[in-house]
């Protein structure tokens, strides 16, 4: 397979669902619901559904799998979405791009940008609880539901981004910045890839090679984050280059040089890869997936 069409296929398949599922722009709440679509749709790699989509088709023989986890994938990209709407606010990173266009406070002010975020991620639980039965048994929605939950609060991405907050312009042993990206990126990653497994009924050893899976990716995903943070522009990554460096955060080229960093991004894809040796053919979207976040360029 190219993994190349694969991403492309799928995100078309992610966006045209998003488009279904997201509330229309429409009367009364016109103006918020057009700032949700701005950031929403003004692009994305869709990583995190497409995570979902590929772990549920690595462990089931249903060809219609993909398309019941739609709904998770969409709920993924929505949480994700409102997490980069309320990073960029000016009490947070403060930043003036995203995904290549001006963030969302530049555009609609930040009262609406906060609100944007809010109503994607309830947005994102209603999705999932209102999967119907033909899309997945309400036991596995409300499993999916915790995993998601549990990864985005306050034991997860939320938690992350109050130490990476905390600690910005503070010297701490690399066991913190570990913990920050674990929290930050990592989690809701090893939740997309774990919702796919559920919704794909993957038996408890599956479940947990998956979990491994997903924390690898989740960290080669943020150190390959750091790296491209001082090795490309910001017209390369739709959003501010050297921005770790001018907001005092630690990083993992700021411990270990950068020839050692990417050693390290390459042998976290390696664990991933290694983590799916028991799976058949239809893991290698999940083994390229892997690759493919190594070499990314934005
Ligand atoms: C505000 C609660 C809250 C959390 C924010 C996601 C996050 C936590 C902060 C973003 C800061 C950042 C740049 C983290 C590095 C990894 C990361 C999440 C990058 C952006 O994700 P991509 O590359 O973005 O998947 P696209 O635009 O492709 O969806």
């Amino acid at each position: 397979m190219n993994i190349k069409t694969y991403l492309s296929e799928k995100k078309t398949l992610v966006e045209n669902a998003l488009g279904q599922f997201i509330p229309p722009v429409e009367e009364p709440f016109t103006n918020h619901l057009e700032s949700v679509h701005y950031s929403l749709f003004v692009g994305g790699k869709r990583v995190r559904p497409i995570l979902c989509l590929a772990a549920g088709r690595a462990v089931s023989d249903d060809s219609a799998i993909e398309e019941k986890l739609l709904p998770i994938g969409c709920a993924l990209e929505c949480i994700h979405t409102y997490s980069l709407i309320h990073d960029d606010l000016p009490a947070m990173d403060n930043d003036d791009l995203r995904r290549g266009k001006p963030t969302n406070h530049k555009v609609y002010g930040e009262a609406a940008a906060i609100l944007a975020g809010d109503g994607l991620l309830t947005w994102a639980f209603d999705l999932i609880a209102g999967a119907g039965d033909s899309y997945l048994s309400a036991q596995q929605r409300l499993q999916i539901i915790q995993i998601i939950a549990r990864a985005a609060g306050s034991l997860g991405m939320v938690g992350g981004q109050a130490l990476d907050i905390e600690n910005e312009n503070r010297q701490f042993p690399f066991e913190m910045l570990r913990t920050i990206h674990k929290n930050k990126t990592g989690a809701l990653i090893t939740a997309s890839v774990l919702a796919g497994a559920v919704g794909g009924n993957a038996t408890a050893s599956q479940f947990s090679a998956l979990k491994q899976y997903g924390e690898q990716i989740g960290l080669a995903f943020q150190i390959v984050d750091d790296l491209l943070d001082v090795t490309s522009t910001t017209e390369e990554l739709g959003k501010a280059a050297n921005s770790d460096a001018s907001l005092g955060k630690a990083t993992y080229p700021s411990y270990f040089g950068i020839d050692e960093t990417r050693k390290k991004a390459q042998e976290a894809v390696a664990l991933a890869i290694e983590s799916l040796k028991e799976f058949d053919q239809k893991a290698e979207p999940l083994r390229q997936l892997a690759d493919y976040i190594y070499s990314r360029s934005n």
